[in-house]
């Protein structure tokens, strides 16, 4: 396994590599799964690629992708949420605020259709 690709000045790089403390939900070599510091729903978990990727768009490899979905999925069966929803925000305007890919796994409430 190769070394991830890291940008020193990301917050979820240094979350990756421990530089920042957060609540882990789940880890592998391809991820890490965090709660949301600011939860937008009684579960609210990001789960985030080891490499730096800054958003969707960026990412080239398909199944790796599968992947990540694949995981948020995995979570959600773990944490037994029965009804879920995976939102990746890309672009500033569309919300994204962290410039690092990551998938947010959100449930435990009513959630209105369409978001805001
Ligand atoms: P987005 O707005 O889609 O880019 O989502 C970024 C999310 O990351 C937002 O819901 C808040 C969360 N977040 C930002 N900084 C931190 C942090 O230091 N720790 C944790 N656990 N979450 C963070």
């Amino acid at each position: 396994m190769g070394q991830s690709v890291r940008d020193s000045n990301c917050i979820f790089c240094k979350i990756l590599e421990k530089k920042i403390p957060a609540t882990i939900v789940s880890e592998g070599s391809d991820h890490i799964a965090i709660r949301d510091v600011s939860p937008q729903a009684p579960s609210h978990i990001l789960v985030i690629p080891s490499d730096h990727i800054a958003d969707i768009r960026e990412f080239k490899q398909s199944e790796a992708l599968g992947k990540l979905f694949q995981t948020a999925t995995s979570i959600a069966k773990l944490e037994q949420l029965e009804s879920f929803r995976l939102v990746v925000n890309t672009g500033a305007e569309a919300g994204q605020t962290v410039f690092h890919l990551h998938i947010h796994l959100l449930a435990g409430r009513a959630m209105q259709w369409p978001p805001g």
